[in-house]
């Protein structure tokens, strides 16, 4: 039986008492092991697949929360109209992921801080950023960053990820002072390649804040699709190398969502530190007004998509259920429509701000260049 020990490679007699003793030595032990869990209520068709979270019995809860998805998605049509004939700026549609914001914004207190990114008007709108302030934003307009309902949530993000480390100074600030209020960061799945993210998972485990992180996976960024961004399984998972949980939901599934955001969002106001939900979407507009994605994705990927897509799928839910019907429905467009419409309105018979405005809300003390460039826009606005 140890006939290869004869054998022409078998190693120098010195070695051999070495390998007998890494033979007999026990197998490394695994010292972590982790897990992530998704969590999903309805399918696609708008089946519940398991009993509903409570708040999920009330008929009015969840035509609150179907309502706000309409709201959204009526306000990306109207953005994207008003883009589309140059009345607006390049605009960040967030067609089909309306379940994200609207599931993370509902389950937040109003003394929470919400950290947007670029696609999450949805969540905007639920926490009072009036439609108005959005159009102004996309317009350009510095006033479209100052809301009057929500004054210490942080503007619109287009930096990719830079305001993840806001977001762990903000939640920095309500553990030093004791408050029990929690900071909410929404990214995409292509900020989660950022250092930015990445140093602000860690210091948010490091010193246990009360923050938490949401990526809004929509499979793109850009035109990089997901298995280009990451080898990792999930995104949930880049949590437990900071030290704290991580967990998928259904992005499309706005109770689940919101279930997911509720147990998140208590454990940090009850001192249980941070968390991560990785909500699975789709982007199934263009990327932004100013992309045309039909250059780097096929048409049936984005068809078989929408059969996933959260508006329907609650709608389903309800309709099934008795709990809404057409005369609703028809109810409700009317009245998002005229909310939409009305505030269009407004922004486009807003007096534009003078060209200062761009150099105002930065620094307390403008550095000189900046002051000369401002003093030099106010002279050709004057021309
Ligand atoms: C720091 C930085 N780098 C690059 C860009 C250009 N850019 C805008 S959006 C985007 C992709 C973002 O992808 P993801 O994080 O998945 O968010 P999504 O757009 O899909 O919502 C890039 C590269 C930017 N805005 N900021
Ligand atoms: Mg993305």
């Amino acid at each position: 039986m140890f006939g290869f020990l004869q054998s022409a490679h078998s190693p120098p007699s010195e070695e051999r008492p070495k390998i007998a003793k890494a033979i007999r030595t026990p197998l490394p032990t695994a010292v972590a092991r982790f897990e992530i869990r998704y969590s999903r209520f309805l399918d696609p068709k708008g089946n519940a697949v398991r009993p509903l979270p409570d708040f999920a019995r009330d008929r009015a809860e969840l035509v609150a929360l179907y309502r706000a998805m309409v709201l959204a998605r009526r306000f990306d049509a109207k953005a994207v109209a008003l883009q589309r004939t140059g009345r607006l700026g390049t605009f960040a549609s967030a067609l089909g992921q309306e379940a994200v914001p609207v599931g993370v914004a509902c389950a937040m207190l109003p003394a929470d801080v919400l950290l947007p990114s670029f696609r999450e008007h949805g969540a905007q709108l639920w926490r009072g950023v009036s439609p108005v302030e959005l159009f102004l934003f996309w317009g350009g307009d510095e006033r479209g960053s100052d809301f009057a309902e929500t004054p210490e949530d942080f503007p619109v993000c287009v930096p990719v990820g830079t305001h993840a480390p806001h977001a762990v100074g903000v939640a920095l600030a309500f553990k030093l002072r004791r408050e029990k209020r929690v900071a909410v960061c929404v990214f995409g799945d292509g900020a989660t390649s950022k250092g930015d993210v990445a140093e602000a998972l860690n210091v948010a485990g490091v010193w246990h804040l009360p923050v938490v992180f949401v990526i809004n996976n929509n499979r793109w960024a850009i035109s990089v699709p997901l298995a280009q961004q990451t080898a990792a399984e999930t995104l949930a998972q880049k949590a437990i190398a900071a030290g704290f949980e991580g967990e998928q939901v259904d992005g499309n599934d706005v109770i689940a969502v919101r279930e997911a955001m509720s147990r998140a969002l208590a454990k940090a106001r009850a001192g249980g530190g941070p968390h991560l939900i990785e909500a699975l979407t789709y982007r199934l507009g263009d990327h932004t007004t100013a992309d045309d994605a039909s250059r780097y994705r096929s048409g049936p990927e984005v068809s078989a998509r929408w059969a996933e897509e959260p508006i329907s799928r609650l709608r389903n839910y309800l309709v099934a259920g008795g709990m809404w019907g057409k005369a609703g429905e028809e109810r409700l467009l009317a009245e998002i429509t005229l909310t939409i419409e009305r505030a269009a309105e407004a922004y486009l018979a807003a007096p534009p701000q003078g060209p200062e405005a761009m150099f105002d809300f930065t620094y307390e003390r403008l550095p000189r260049e900046l002051a000369d460039q401002r003093q030099a826009a106010l002279g050709l606005a004057r021309k």
